[in-house]
């Protein structure tokens, strides 16, 4: 599938604090424009959305988020799974879950491998349709984790309608937690709801030690950010890998 001009993937790694275990690398796109140079996912996807490109873009988005997934097995890597960023536009379309189904199969991936993030806002609109695509994703086997974990508008009533199995929580609380006794308290909560509802709860932007320290004081397992490693280009994860003692695949 032909990448639309200048856009690319790059993949950060999401660790497991418990046992310095890679738990999944997250996709991110990047536009690299030729006059403007990069252009940031905050500008370029409401433009993608406003010009109808967003089937396209998360179409391409999967295939090459699963192609590289099947790649890195084959050179060996141990990556147990792949997220990919949706937007709500994606599931509001009803073949979403075959066009899933059919990227798995033709990169020779299983369900299990792929974990969809997604946001809040596709319970906004009350089409039912976004609810539908999510449950048959879920009955496939496909992981949902829920994006940007505690910044939304709408009560937490949404967790009992969407069967997603786990939460990102976002970054603005872990950029206060040194700081800040109300972000260390909500962290806390988060994570406390997320093990009530049996969720995985991954921390966003840990950019510090100290914020690595209090998450896992608290009891989170699962890290991303900065203080790991950026998102970076595919042919880097190896040697990242490598620096980390995470080789051989299994490991
Ligand atoms: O919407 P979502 O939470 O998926 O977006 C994650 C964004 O945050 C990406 O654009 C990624 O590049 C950025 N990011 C990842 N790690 C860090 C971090 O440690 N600090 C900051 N400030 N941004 C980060
Ligand atoms: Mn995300």
């Amino acid at each position: 599938m032909q990448a639309p001009g200048g856009l690319e993937l790059h993949y950060q790694p999401q660790v497991d604090l418990a046992t310095g275990r890679l738990h999944g690398v997250e996709a991110l796109a990047r536009w690299r424009h030729q006059g403007l140079g990069a252009i940031p996912p905050t500008r370029f996807i409401p433009l993608a959305e406003e010009c109808g490109l967003m089937g396209a873009m998360g179409r391409w988005t999967l295939d090459q988020a699963c192609r590289q997934l099947a790649q890195w097995r084959r050179d060996g890597l141990a990556l147990p799974a792949v997220s990919v960023n949706l937007s709500t536009s994606n599931f509001h379309n009803l073949e979403l879950p075959v066009m899933v189904e059919q990227t798995l199969a033709c990169r020779g991936l299983q369900p299990s491998d792929l974990v969809l993030e997604l946001t809040e806002s596709i319970l906004l609109d009350n089409r039912g349709s976004a609810l539908q695509t999510v449950e048959r994703l879920h009955a496939m086997g496909v992981r949902l984790s829920m994006d940007d974990f505690g910044t939304g508008y709408s009560s937490l009533s949404y967790l009992r309608r969407l069967p997603v199995t786990e939460l990102k929580l976002d970054q603005s609380f872990v950029a206060d937690l040194e700081h800040a006794p109300t972000a260390r308290a909500l962290s806390a909560a988060i994570l406390g709801i997320g093990n009530s509802l049996g969720l995985t709860v991954v921390a966003e932007g840990v950019e510090t030690d100290a914020q690595k320290d209090i998450l896992q004081a608290q009891g989170y397992r699962v890290a991303q950010g900065f203080r790991f490693a950026r998102p970076m280009p595919p042919g880097e994860l190896p040697d990242w890998m490598a620096q980390q003692g995470m080789t051989a695949a299994g490991a």
